[in-house]
């Protein structure tokens, strides 16, 4: 029996060279290992593109910006295997559903456009043309616009961006489901509310400023390791880095630089985190909480000037402080009055202090109230809108801001119509669309009939595989762009299309010369991205030439010449000049080294809240953090009932598999596991190793289950669970969602566990 603890000790000597090393053995082993290299260094700079691994900004020295898994998210796309008509002719759909998703990325880059022939079972080649005119067709047949679905996933450019929902919109809906919804809508919502933008107030410089850094629910060692370089120079200046987090997250502690060649060699590593404290699974409101009523208790000097300045609600937020009791924190926090007193002293004590935070806090039910919870506490100090103070939302994929502000929004605001309508010169629909919840609904009871996505993976990412699939399946026209195999082009009934694109690495050369996109990062910087290696096939289009032959298909050359923009991205952006606020000069702008600022109002203390002012939120501590008919269900299981949270490996891109390691958490060669506490499992009667069925509470009597999974002794609060996505998607119920979000709560689920008796391996089958 392995000690949780002696695993975890393990895992902290990886890091630093290993991290490198890895990754350079994986690269080389590539065939087109110097493409690899060479894209690699010119990652993130100026005539280079931007790294699809995550939304950290980059710093303007013009360094070699690159981690592990950027390496990683570059050796994956641009690898030498291919998949085309003969692979499909070989292996019919229901042959490629049984395999895992590992397997499926695997196989390699998808190089020409498949339609899916329901009789053979089989995907086969289309031409483009015939492709483009079958999806106009369809979409014109409609009984309304508002039965087709417009998803997008966060790595669409800017470009695209603005394209695919200017295309929606004439074709006359706002059902736009988008990654976000899954992922970052927690924030939008609560920020937007609080301070009147959806967006974090911080830049990267800001990091530099900073002499207290709070990171919730966040882990950037393997999610945004180039975050960990900026937490790194922070800590070794002095600056206080405090980490609330589920786990003991390897890279949180310490972390040694892969850039920095001292600390290669020796292995050093720099201490991060200067207090980590472990709150229970939704228990970050709690904790906030109790270190503002610490603080209220204790009379710290909030910023009277401020408050009174700037801010609306505090009396109410000051009372509801009083009317929650530390019995009621403790128990929903899981930490104890006097760690929460020594986390607020601490944030007290800094001039200058930003909070970041990701999926450890958007994806629960009581994500927009944990977030406004954050955010209270920084309005009692004052502690936004200058030099090193602020709010962090730190966001996923690539270019997740930019599509948000290049209006892929199903609730658009009446600013962005109307500016849009002055550039077209038409009207838009106003009334709200669909999200990823709404759109899986109308699929699955057939109110909507088209589905099309601008990359991404809806089957596997959203909730409830099992109703997602279906969702998925109902559609009578399946269209995916991307660049490699996944579950959503499997779940098929009618007609389907996978459009194969280029990647972000591969160059887009069109009659009119390389083509650019942009993207934005999570700091609101707006920068170009140029690809450089050779096209996967021949037959790829780029994602903006895709869409417009789609428009032009479909709507003519209404509102724009769409033909005419689907080789010339500099039009696209002058269109978005025109259209949207902050891009004034976009052709002149985007060619500033590093990118230009896009501006934040409440980053400099303009409030666009309904009131003028920025908002306290008084809303009470959630008696529990599910919802009441799922309590009472709990309380008929008693003391057997755990939380688990579904999080990311150290080998994976969300759906995307790189391979079976786990490093930082010290697993390998697996991807069925379940942390667990060792007296929790105890007091179950099961060990380390031993194979558990997983099965969820709902207030509905679906079953949903996931077998076969193996446990592993972790450092874990006890009653809390952890285990990786995509593969517990299937116990994730789809009505389990946050309020006024519509995120899955994929950090909290209450499920049951028991011994399986045999040694099953029926995730697929239970997930179908
Ligand atoms: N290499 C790599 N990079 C990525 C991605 C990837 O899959 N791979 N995905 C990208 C995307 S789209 C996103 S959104 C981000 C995701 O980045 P993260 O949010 O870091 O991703 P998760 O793996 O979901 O990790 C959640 C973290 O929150 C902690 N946590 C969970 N629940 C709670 C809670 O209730 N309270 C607290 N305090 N902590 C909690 C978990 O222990 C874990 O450390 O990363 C982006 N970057
Ligand atoms: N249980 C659970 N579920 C979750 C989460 C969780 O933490 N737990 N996290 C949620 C989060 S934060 C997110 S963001 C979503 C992610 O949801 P998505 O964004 O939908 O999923 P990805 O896995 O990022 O998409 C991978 C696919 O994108 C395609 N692709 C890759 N690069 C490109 C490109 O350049 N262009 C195009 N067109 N296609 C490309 C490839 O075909 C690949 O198979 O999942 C969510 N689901
Ligand atoms: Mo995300």
């Amino acid at each position: 029996m392995t000690g949780a603890k002696d695993k975890q000790q393990q895992a902290r000597k990886a890091g630093g060279f290993a991290s490198v090393k890895s990754t350079m053995l994986r690269l080389l082993e590539s065939k087109k290992v110097r493409e690899n290299v060479k894209n690699l260094l010119r990652m993130n700079k100026d005539k280079g593109f931007d790294c699809p691994g995550c939304a950290w900004g980059d710093a303007p020295e013009g360094s070699i910006q690159f981690c592990e898994n950027g390496a990683k998210a570059i050796a994956w796309e641009s690898t030498s295997r291919t998949i085309g008509e003969a692979f499909f002719a070989r292996h019919s759909v229901s042959y490629l559903n049984r395999q895992s998703d590992y397997w499926l990325e695997y196989q390699g880059r998808l190089t020409e456009p498949l339609r899916y022939n329901k009789n053979t079972d089989r995907y086969e080649p289309i031409s483009w043309q015939a492709a483009f005119t079958l999806i106009a067709d369809k979409l014109n047949a409609l009984a309304s616009p508002d039965e087709a679905e417009f998803y997008t996933s966060g790595r669409a450019s800017n470009e695209v961006s603005f394209l695919y929902q200017l295309m929606g919109r004439t074709f006359g809906t706002n059902n736009f489901p988008d990654c976000s919804n899954m992922c970052h809508e927690a924030s939008g919502v609560a920020l937007n509310a609080a301070i009147g933008v959806g967006k974090g107030t911080v830049t990267l410089s800001d990091f530099e400023h900073a002499d207290g850094i709070f990171v919730f629910g966040q882990n950037p060692g393997t999610n945004h390791p180039r975050m960990l370089n900026t937490l790194r120079k922070a800590a070794k200046r002095g600056c206080k880095i405090v980490s609330f987090n589920n786990l003991k997250e390897v890279g949180l502690q310490r972390f040694a630089s892969p850039q920095v060649a001292s600390e290669l060699l020796t292995s050093a590593a720099t201490a991060i985190s200067h207090k980590y404290y472990t709150p229970k699974l939704g228990g970050d409101m709690a904790a906030v909480r109790g270190m503002a009523k610490h603080l209220l208790n204790t009379g710290a000097p909030f910023n009277q000037a401020f408050i009174t300045r700037h801010t609306g609600n505090v009396e109410q937020y000051l009372a509801q402080l009083h009317a929650t009791s530390w019995q009621h924190i403790e128990q929903q926090s899981g930490l104890t009055q006097a760690q929460l007193a020594e986390a607020a002293e601490l944030f007290a004590s800094c001039n200058n202090v930003i909070s970041t935070w990701a999926m450890g806090i958007t994806q629960h039910k009581h994500s927009v109230d944990t977030i406004r919870e954050i955010t209270n506490l920084h309005l009692l100090f004052g502690q936004i809108g200058r030099p090193g103070a602020g709010l962090c939302p730190v966001r996923g994929h690539s270019n997740v801001q930019g599509n948000r502000t290049m209006g892929i929004n199903e609730k658009p605001n009446a600013g962005f119509i109307t500016r849009l309508e002055q550039t077209f010169d038409r009207t838009f629909p106003t009334q709200s669309g669909h999200n990823v919840y709404h759109a899986l609904k109308a699929l699955h009871e057939k109110r909507s009939k088209v589905l099309i996505c601008l990359g991404g993976n809806i089957a596997a990412a959203a909730a409830d595989s099992v109703f997602t699939h279906q969702a998925v399946r109902n559609a009578e026209l399946n269209v995916q762009i991307s660049t490699k195999l996944n579950r959503s082009h499997l779940q098929v009934s009618e007609e389907a299309l996978i459009l194969p694109c280029l990647g972000r690495t591969e160059l887009d050369s069109t009659s009119l010369g390389e083509q650019q996109i942009t993207v934005e990062d999570t700091f609101s910087m707006v920068h170009a991205s140029q690809g450089r290696t050779p096209p996967a096939s021949e037959h790829l289009r780029s994602e903006v030439n895709i869409i417009a032959n789609i428009a032009h298909a479909t709507l003519g050359n209404h509102p724009v010449n769409w033909l005419e923009l689907a080789d010339d991205n500099s039009r696209i952006r002058a269109l978005i000049e025109q259209s949207i606020e902050g891009f004034t000069g976009f052709n002149r702008n985007l060619k500033q080294p590093g990118g230009f600022y896009l501006g934040n109002a409440a980053a400099s203390l303009e409030w666009k809240t309904r009131s003028g002012r920025a908002e306290f939120s008084a809303a009470p501590l959630p008696e529990s953090i599910f919802p009441m008919a799922v309590s009472e269900k709990i309380e008929q299981h008693k003391h057997s009932v755990f939380t688990l949270q579904t999080l990311r490996s150290h080998d994976q891109y969300n759906t995307t598999i790189y391979g079976m390691e786990d490093r930082y958490r010290g697993v390998s060669g697996d991807r069925k596991i379940l942390f667990i506490n060792p007296k929790d499992a105890q007091r179950h009667k099961l060990n380390d190793g031993d194979k558990v069925n997983i099965t969820s509470i709902w207030q509905d009597n679906v079953t949903r289950q996931v077998t076969g999974f193996k446990l592993v002794y972790y450092d874990i609060p006890k009653g809390n669970l952890a285990a990786y996505y995509p593969e517990t998607n299937p116990l994730v119920p789809i009505d389990s969602i946050g309020d006024q979000s519509f995120t899955p709560t994929s950090k909290s689920i209450a499920v049951v566990i028991e011994k399986a008796t045999f040694s099953a391996d029926t995730i697929a089958v239970s997930a179908r």
